[in-house]
């Protein structure tokens, strides 16, 4: 089967590939078909997705139907990604390969191939990386590497600052994003329509993303003891499993939209959506607890407090990458309002239970002015452009 995208009369191809193996979770995947759907409706850029995993793939793009071999979604055509590749592979304008997957052997051999050809313009190869705040990523985003085909590979560093690859966020994403939140109808309807019942407009309500922690567990305890009503919305995953004794049943027999009420605590069993549904999910919330890379992003465009439980990582790897976000997070916040905000981060990737108890409770008294930082952060946290954008004035400045 041949791929969509040929070169036209002029031998010119302009689409880019990128490349994805699902490692584990949906983060992987999350990135790139973000990114791919950006590419596509903003630059016109045709754009294949070859993927690995489908099924994963299908958690947040449920119309995916794992079994085809190729399909079309948001003007994205993807492939599912065998090995050896059983769908003929055309380089385009560049080739991403994401987090490091290993390109199939055919594609390499085809960069080879186009690199030794006189005349003709090799496709940029591009090895997207995981996103850090860590400092030096500033010295490491945008530098060649000389495969053993004598073709360059570029490292391309997302990150916060303007001499990395920057941050993925949508050109209309803050606009949509402040229609939904000024009218608090929408975020009701919203709660109606993913089947979850008896949330009332004043009450607070939490969303739950997160891995495995006994953090949780403990916050949830304490949110049963609340004055007021709690709503904590948690899809069927890894955050269940840390709230397994206050279920009456197993995970595997929960269902989405079912719900326990446990002292002023309503915990609520989420479906899962695909990313515009999280999106809105996140912007409807008080509070959001997020993980890994993706959903951390989402929940600060969604100008919300949050907590960031970090993906774990050897040695505690992790929780260097974590301080160096609560760095430029709390840089002209408070001291108050950040020592607090920092506390509970830590607290929960820490599972230090009583202390991420108590520096929740702290919160309280800084509601206000974290909201508010909440707000302006997206703007600062871009600077003068979002990744795509960096990205495609890199492969067209390669
Ligand atoms: O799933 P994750 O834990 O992914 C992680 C991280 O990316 C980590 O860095 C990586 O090393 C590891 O995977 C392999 O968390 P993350 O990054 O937040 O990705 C979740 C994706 O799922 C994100 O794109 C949002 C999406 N999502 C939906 O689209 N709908 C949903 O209902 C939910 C809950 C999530």
């Amino acid at each position: 089967m041949n791929n969509v995208f040929t070169p036209d009369n002029n031998g010119v191809v302009k689409h880019w590939d990128i490349f994805c193996t699902v490692v584990d979770n949906y983060g992987d995947i999350g990135v790139t078909w973000r990114l791919a759907k950006q590419l596509v409706n903003e630059y016109d850029i045709p754009i294949n997705l070859w993927v690995d995993d489908l099924l994963s793939f299908s958690h947040i793009l449920p119309k995916l139907d794992a079994s085809k071999k190729q399909q079309s979604f948001n003007s994205v055509n993807i492939f599912h990604w065998n090995n050896p590749l059983e769908i003929q592979f055309n380089a385009g304008n560049a080739i991403i390969e994401a987090f490091a997957c290993e390109l199939p052997s055919q594609v390499k051999a085809i960069i080879e191939r186009l690199h030794l050809q006189p005349h003709t313009q090799a496709p940029t190869w591009l090895n997207l990386e995981y996103l850090s705040a860590e400092a030096w990523v500033d010295g490491c985003h945008g530098l060649p590497s000389t495969q053993p085909n004598g073709v360059k590979k570029w490292f391309y560093f997302p990150g916060f600052s303007p001499k990395t690859g920057g941050l993925i966020c949508e050109r209309e994403l803050f606009n949509q994003r402040d229609q939904w939140q000024a009218d608090p109808r929408h975020k009701l309807a919203l709660f109606q329509q993913l089947g979850l019942q008896g949330i009332n407009a004043q009450d607070t309500v939490i969303s739950v993303f997160s891995y495995e922690t006994r953090a949780l567990t403990a916050l949830c305890e304490l949110w049963q003891t609340s004055q007021t009503p709690i709503h904590a919305l948690i899809p069927k995953g890894r955050s269940l499993h840390s709230l397994i004794d206050l279920l009456p049943c197993t995970i595997d027999d929960l269902i989405p939209g079912q719900q326990f009420t446990l002292g002023n605590l309503t915990l609520h069993i989420l479906p899962m959506t695909d990313q515009n549904g999280f999106d809105r999910l996140l912007w409807s919330c008080d509070f959001n607890i997020v993980r890994g890379e993706d959903s951390f992003l989402r929940a600060q465009w969604a100008a919300k407090p949050f907590i960031w439980h970090i993906y774990p990582q050897e040695d505690d790897y992790h929780l260097v990458k974590l301080q160096a976000f609560m760095q430029i997070y709390c840089d002209n916040l408070a001291p108050e309002i950040a020592t607090t905000w920092s506390e509970v981060n830590l607290a929960f990737n820490q599972e230090n239970l009583s202390a991420v108890v108590m520096h929740w409770q702290q919160l309280n008294s800084v509601s206000l002015p974290l909201m508010q930082h909440a707000i302006k952060w997206p703007i600062n946290a871009l600077n003068d452009a979002d990744l795509a954008s960096r990205l495609v004035q890199f492969v067209n400045n390669s």
